[in-house]
């Protein structure tokens, strides 16, 4: 049925007067199209180059990035923020790889993604013949995704994409990789036996309603709770089933702790938030309620110093990956389900007259958020310059309570760790950070995603070491013109700003950076506005400029380089040699 023509042909395939034709260029747009995926994140090159401008003269959006990384963290977090998922659009090999670090973070933090990357011709690629950018991809990409797909006719296009994208957000959501062979996008079909190739993919996300008696026993573990705790997860935030936890939080009176991109979930200043009071949260509960979050090592896998008494807690998880229960712990009442169906069940489950929690622990809980929240106040008003942290974040917190809707991304170690602490969130899906693997370098892509898909300003704060990992993407967002406020704190380096070669030698110490670099330059390059801010006010009134006027900008905060701590607030995951000479 098909039949292979070069590119000029392809071009020449409309208007020739007998039979409309297609080809596997159209088609792949057209399948992306009819499951409404209208953007596309990308770097052109061989072989997709004309799949990008087919694209957009077909009238999808085609953002074009300087790294494909970017175009994959972009992609991902689209996915995250929509439940569509997003699409990143590679050339072979090199391309792909650079690709593949952003599919496989979208797939540990259970993001919808697809990485569709051109490929080389298969019978050169399987002999080993040594083709132009020869890589088996597909083996490559398949421990790195939750499936992997290979289209080799235009005529299984649609069922191709249609899989990738099931696959992508149904049950756990994840990475998925399409691999389509340069060869197919030039060949050619009858245009209505395309059409009818496509798949439009029926409830890509089925409802998965938990077994009535899970819901009873979860429902017996909350109701025998002294000290209980909701913690939720970005897979709350992600699940969009937001009236419904809110009414679970709300209707069982229970303090919730959010992990940090569930911040915003229920507004941070929501008087059930024990997030000022979390060591105490964590420590004392008995009964804690898992709401799409993980027991890995973000919650100090469920046990250890952080959680107390060994075995004295009880855990309920609501989670749609059966196999997430028991990962660390014993789960006493597991939930498998969806979100929205899991929290609805037991929010109804809980009848007329549920008991609100023991008022000690309340109490008990409320008086630990006043201590914290005294002892921080005074940090964050401090005027010194140059700014530490948390005094350039104080300021931040100010504008961002002034402008709810503003969305946060945030990397770095201690530009992280401080921020996630001292920033409020008031709405959900407003905070984008490092996730799961705590990866630096998602800055610029998530920042350019999250205005392009919410049309929301955006406003990145991020470390100058984390920054280096995406800034040339400025160029993007510059090119695009997209609403992004890039706050650069500057501490001259990793964790600090201030080490010196032990050796005393011409080299720099490995951990900083050239003093005093002059980060806006790199927006004013591009037609960005930039701005160089020593002092709270500076920066506070260069970040409302920004917002309101919407114009890329970049502001690089001058912060003490002697401020910060190694590796932020995880320095207990950082071996450390005790023999080495360290100055
Ligand atoms: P955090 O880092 O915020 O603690 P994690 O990424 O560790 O969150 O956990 C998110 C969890 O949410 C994953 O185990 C994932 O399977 C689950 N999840 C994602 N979407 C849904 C959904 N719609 N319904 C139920 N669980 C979900
Ligand atoms: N590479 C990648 C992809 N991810 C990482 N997490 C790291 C390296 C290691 N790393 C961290 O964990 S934080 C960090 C690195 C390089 C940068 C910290 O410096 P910063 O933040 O300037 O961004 P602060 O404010 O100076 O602490
Ligand atoms: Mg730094």
């Amino acid at each position: 049925m098909s039949a292979t023509a070069s590119s000029a042909d392809a071009q020449t395939v409309e208007g020739q007067g007998q039979e409309p034709l297609t080809d596997g260029f159209h088609l792949v747009v057209d399948a992306l199209k009819l499951n409404g995926i209208n953007t596309i994140y990308a770097v052109p090159g061989i072989p997709i180059t004309d799949l990008c401008r087919t694209a957009q003269a077909e009238g999808m959006r085609v953002v074009s990035f300087r790294h494909e990384q970017h175009a994959g963290y972009a992609a991902s977090i689209a996915g995250y923020l929509t439940k569509t998922p997003g699409i990143c659009l590679t050339v072979s090999a090199p391309g792909f790889l650079n690709g593949l670090t952003a599919l496989a973070n979208a797939t540990t933090n259970c993001f919808p993604m697809i990485l569709v990357s051109g490929s080389s011709e298969r019978e050169i690629v399987d002999l080993q013949q040594g083709d132009y950018e020869e890589m088996d991809q597909l083996a490559i990409a398949r421990p790195h995704c939750k499936a992997a797909f290979r289209v080799l006719h235009a005529e299984d296009i649609g069922i191709g994409v249609a899989r990738a994208i099931r696959a992508a957000v149904s049950g756990r959501p994840g990475g998925v990789y399409l691999d389509l062979p340069g060869k197919i996008f030039a060949q050619v079909m009858d245009a209505e036996a395309g059409r009818n190739s496509l798949v439009k993919v029926i409830d890509p996300a089925p409802a998965q309603l938990p077994a009535p008696s899970a819901v009873s026993r979860a429902l017996e573990v909350l109701k025998g709770a002294k000290r209980p705790l909701i913690i939720l997860g970005k897979g709350a935030a992600y699940a969009q089933a937001d009236e419904a936890i809110r009414e679970l939080v709300e209707k069982s009176g229970i303090p919730f702790l959010p992990m940090s991109m569930a911040k915003g979930l229920l507004p941070d200043n929501h008087p059930q938030s024990a997030g000022a009071a979390r060591s105490l949260a964590l420590k004392e509960s008995d009964v804690v309620l898992l709401v799409g979050a993980r027991l890995n090592w973000l919650l100090s896998h469920g046990k250890g110093k952080a959680w107390g008494e060994p075995g004295a807690k009880r855990f309920v998880q609501i989670d749609i990956e059966p196999t997430e229960m028991d990962s660390n712990v014993e789960i006493a009442a597991p939930l498998v389900g969806d979100i929205g169906s899991c929290v609805t069940a037991l929010t109804q489950g809980m009848g007329g007259n549920w008991a609100q929690p023991p008022a000690d622990w309340i109490d008990a809980i409320e008086q630990r958020k006043q201590a914290n929240i005294e002892k921080m106040s005074a940090r964050l008003m401090n005027n010194s310059v140059p700014m530490d942290f948390n005094s350039a974040l104080g300021a931040l917190r100010a504008v961002v309570k002034e402008r709810p809707d503003t969305i946060l991304v945030n990397e770095g170690a201690n530009t992280l760790d401080l921020a996630r602490g001292i920033i409020d969130i008031y709405k959900p899906r407003h905070r984008l950070d490092v996730g799961t693997w705590g990866v630096m370098g998602i800055g610029m892509g998530f920042s350019a995603a999250a205005a392009i898909e919410t049309g929301k300003p955006v406003l990145a704060v991020v470390g100058d070491s984390a920054f280096g990992f995406s800034g040339m993407e400025v160029e993007t967002l510059c090119r695009y013109n997209l609403p992004v406020c890039v706050v650069v704190f500057n501490n001259n380096g990793i964790y600090r700003g201030n080490e010196t070669n032990p050796l005393g030698g011409a080299d720099p110490a490995p951990l900083v950076f050239v003093k005093d670099a002059r980060y806006e330059k790199m927006m004013e390059a591009f037609g960005g506005v930039g701005v160089y801010a020593t002092t709270r006010d500076e920066l506070a009134r260069a970040v409302n400029e920004a917002l309101d006027s919407g114009r890329p900008t970049l502001i690089n905060a001058v912060i003490d380089e002697a401020a910060g701590t190694e590796s932020g607030r995880i320095g207990n995951l950082n071996p450390q040699s005790a023999l080495s000479k360290k100055k």
